[in-house]
């Protein structure tokens, strides 16, 4: 390749954020990451040259408070959790080219110089912040954008700031920025989240702060020891730290700028739509070619007012690898083809650009019907046949694939489409046009009957068209589940033969006659859902947060809670709501406690008048569908209660239980 062409010489970039190191990746987490897996994988199956990075972000508060909880020095905390996000992706057969982090040196570097750049030219500058700052989210934000008196981003309490900072000119670059939008529609993905990021172009920007005062866990502004580079401007800067910016210019030159950052929705219009692209025009770079924002997955609350956005405080965070760890448990799959079902749940279930609500229940389903039946017969009805009469060789294509090759060649443009597109979803669904395909043929064909009658000749040439159906869908299937498409591969024994999986193959008539077939193997057995339920027909339940939460508090941290002794004075049920009962308490105070408990599936409300129970009195009120609630009653059970915790001898209401 000459110098004087670097445009033959760019490369696929594609990024995902790099996710605050403050707990251990949740479902969320994996689903950026294998979507953006899944199309760097299909871009290098067209032999191109890709660099996908993603990473951990690993300065501010909200990381400081995690490693200070912890116990910990922030960097060994650091350290430690940036490994387990590396595992986690390996385990989930993540093949990322860069990890980034950025505590690492030549990062720090990179963000200090492009600092001290942009104060150089004007466009950052010293000045005072006064407002609110949600840690959680790490933004800042106006008064008036503040959601009664909270975050208007994840409804948490927020700070107040006054503080000398250093200001980015982000106002200075407003319209620019608006106006690459409107001009590139292509830009920001989908259109709902374009327009989002429009209208708050349009509700006015002001200038960022990027710096803190006083933020000991960042990286120092250069030549000012009193701040630290706000953590969102620093994060930021990955993306060029990555590609080689301010390092190595040849390498820039060949990777920027990304042509693909995923991102969910919740980081697009304050940061990705909006700071990033201002800085970049302040930077004098190309922008991105794409961003594309995709929706959230949602989870049951343990307080059982319904789906919300996973997080740590609500306590439904859904641990991918459990997921796949009950997924292999229950359907006797190897635990890495349980990881490649639960990417395809993933890209499968819910289009990418809307939000999804995750259910064990919908994972075990879409296992049975699409992999297990589907992909799975494919392969377990027609491989072992190739043992009567065929040497376990592929046999000759007997030149009846007319149709088969049309529709072969419409799947892959509709799959190659979507892709495009970032709808995994439609993708998928065409890939399984052609899977049902090859097992209608099989049912039309009956080469089994064939044999019996001895027409080997027609049975093999059946044969071959639906192997090379199988063939050509482990193609289309190795960017989602590249375990499984590698397993069929070897099944087929082209692994065996050298052939290497290539995009330009996905047609029919590439297989080789004559191939020696590796040893058939069921890759998908089913999950006897009807076990599964048990007789109680009780829900399949998702791998709890708890087993991804598990971590030791102190002693302060649990004498932080109020845990008091309650009499119920009243209990009745709550309009529409099966498992909620409306309690009042006698705790010893001047007026009795309401509380809503979820305790109707155990027990009926006059059980429990009279009884003495235990209240956590000190949780924050909520309402939950539409009653206040003002404290949460023991009881042991997971997801639904067993037994109320009570004491053995009366105590009077009020007690305090330590
Ligand atoms: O925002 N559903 O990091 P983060 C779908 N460090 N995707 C989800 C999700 C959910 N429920 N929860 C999280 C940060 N995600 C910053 C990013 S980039 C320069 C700095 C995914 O750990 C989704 O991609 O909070 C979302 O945007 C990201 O994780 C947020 O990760």
């Amino acid at each position: 390749m000459s110098d004087t062409d670097p445009g033959q010489m760019k490369c696929f970039y594609i990024t995902t954020p790099i996710y605050y190191v403050s707990g251990p990746p949740h479902i969320g987490h994996c689903y950026t990451t294998v979507a953006a897996d899944t199309i760097a994988r299909y871009h290098r199956l067209h032999g191109e040259r890709v660099l996908f990075a993603t990473g951990t972000d690993e300065h501010g508060q909200k990381v400081a408070r995690s490693a200070r909880e912890q116990g910990l020095e922030p960097q060994v905390f650091v350290d430690r959790l940036a490994e387990t996000y590396k595992a986690a992706w390996r385990s989930f057969h993540v093949e990322y080219d860069r990890f980034v982090r950025t505590t690492e040196p030549g990062h720090k570097r990179v963000v200090q110089k492009i600092f001290a750049r942009l104060r150089d030219r004007g466009d950052i500058y010293a000045g005072i912040y006064e407002g609110w700052y949600c840690v959680a989210c790490e933004a800042y934000f106006r008064e008036d954008e503040l959601e009664r008196g909270r975050c208007p981003d994840c409804n948490r309490t927020v700070e107040t700031v006054a503080e000398r900072s250093y200001f980015f000119r982000t106002s200075k670059y407003a319209d620019a920025v608006a106006e690459h939008i409107e001009a590139h529609p292509e830009f920001i993905q989908p259109e709902q989240r374009r327009n989002e990021v429009l209208a708050f172009i349009h509700r006015g920007l002001l200038d960022a702060c990027v710096s803190r005062q006083r933020s000991p866990w960042g990286i120092p502004v250069p030549d000012d020891a009193t701040q630290s580079i706000y953590v969102w401007f620093d994060a930021l800067i990955n993306y060029l730290t990555v590609a080689g910016y301010l390092q190595d210019e040849d390498k820039f030159a060949q990777t920027w700028p990304p042509d693909l950052q995923l991102m969910g929705k919740d980081i697009l219009p304050r940061f990705h739509g909006t700071l990033w692209p201002a800085v970049l025009l302040a930077l004098e770079l190309p922008l991105p070619k794409r961003l594309f924002a995709h929706g959230w997955w949602l989870a049951a609350t343990n307080d059982d007012s319904g789906l919300a956005k996973m997080s740590k405080s609500l306590g439904n965070v859904i641990d991918p690898l459990a997921s796949a760890e009950g997924l292999a448990e229950m359907s006797g799959a190897s635990e890495s083809i349980a990881i490649d079902a639960v990417r395809y749940y993933l890209l499968r279930e819910v289009t990418f650009g809307l939000d999804g609500a995750f259910s064990m229940e919908n994972l075990l389903a879409r296992f049975n019907a699409d992999l297990a039946n589907d992909l799975g017969n494919l392969l377990n009805r027609s491989l072992p046949l190739l043992s009567r009469g065929f040497e376990r060789r592929i046999p000759s294509p007997g030149g009846l694939t007319g149709a088969l090759a049309e529709l072969t060649e419409q799947v892959r443009g509709r799959y190659e489409e979507a892709i495009e597109v970032c709808d995994f979803r439609r993708a998928l669904e065409a890939l399984w046009e052609l899977i049902r395909a090859g097992n209608k043929l099989m049912d039309e064909r009956q080469p089994w009957n064939l044999l019996r009658e001895g027409n080997r000749e027609e049975a093999g040439a059946a044969l071959y068209d639906v192997l090379d159906v199988a063939r050509t869908a482990a193609i289309g299937l190795w960017p989602v589940m590249p375990e499984a498409a590698e397993e069929i591969w070897r099944q087929l024994g082209l692994a065996g033969a050298g052939q290497p999986l290539r995009w330009e193959d996905f047609r029919m008539g590439a297989l080789p006659a004559g191939v020696e077939v590796g040893k058939p193997s069921p890759i998908f057995p089913r999950v006897d859902l009807a076990k599964v339920r048990g007789r109680a027909g009780q829900e399949v339940k998702p791998p709890a947060a708890e087993v991804l939460e598990q971590k030791l508090i102190t002693l302060k941290q649990f004498q932080e809670l109020d845990l008091r002794v309650a009499k119920v004075l009243a209990a009745e049920p709550i309009a529409g709501a099966d498992k909620l009962l409306k309690l009042s308490l006698d705790v010893g105070e001047e007026q009795p406690r309401q509380v809503v408990a979820g305790l109707a599936t155990r027990y009926r409300p006059e059980e429990l008048v009279g009884r003495t129970v235990v209240l956590v009195a000190n949780l924050e009120p909520a309402t939950i569908r539409g009653v206040e609630s003002q404290g949460m009653v023991l009881a042991a059970g997971e997801r639904e209660p067993l037994s109320l915790v009570v004491l053995d001898s009366e105590c009077p209401p009020g007690t305090k239980v330590r």
